[in-house]
């Protein structure tokens, strides 16, 4: 049985997940009516990723014999002031995700419940991958600027 001070380390990690995932249909939602179809396609994408996030780590407390306790989640900005702080908030969202994350896995070796350490170090992997893709992101959209938004919009639209 999993101990009431790590259930509610993973509550709080699935309405994180949660919230990214509202966070970044907003965000989709926001760059489509901007016209940019492309960005807005690979940050739905995303948003569901991150609600499967949030379903894998529901999965794994339950099977565990914990229990799942859905919280509040706070509402989003609704409007950024450009492509890029679009993409600047989703990395600095990825960040915490990462500190949290870090923090139920140091939860987990002090309890030396080993099976929810095993089962969040694959999330740490996650954060490092996703802290480089929307970094990368960021790179690129400041590299190129204004010119290179086009470009850009089109190579994220083919993301499956
Ligand atoms: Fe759930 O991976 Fe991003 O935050």
């Amino acid at each position: 049985m999993i101990t009431s001070k790590l259930q509610k380390v993973i509550n709080d990690q699935i309405t994180a997940e949660l919230w990214s995932s509202n966070l970044y249909l907003q965000m989709a939602y926001f760059l489509k009516h901007q016209g940019w179809d492309g960005f807005g396609h690979w940050m739905k994408l995303h948003s569901e990723e991150e609600r499967e996030h949030a379903m894998r780590m529901a999965d794994f407390l339950t099977e565990r014999g914990g229990q799942v306790k859905l919280q509040m989640i706070n509402l989003v900005p609704e409007g950024w002031g450009s492509v890029l702080e679009v993409f600047e908030h989703s990395l600095s969202q990825e960040k915490m995700v990462s500190k949290m994350i870090d923090k139920i896995v140091l939860h987990a070796i002090e309890e030396q419940d080993y099976a929810t350490e095993n089962f969040f170090r694959v999330f740490v992997d996650e954060q490092v991958e996703e802290e480089t893709l929307f970094g990368g992101i960021v790179d690129k959209l400041k590299a190129t600027g204004e010119a290179g938004l086009l470009y850009l919009d089109k190579e994220l639209g083919k993301r499956k």
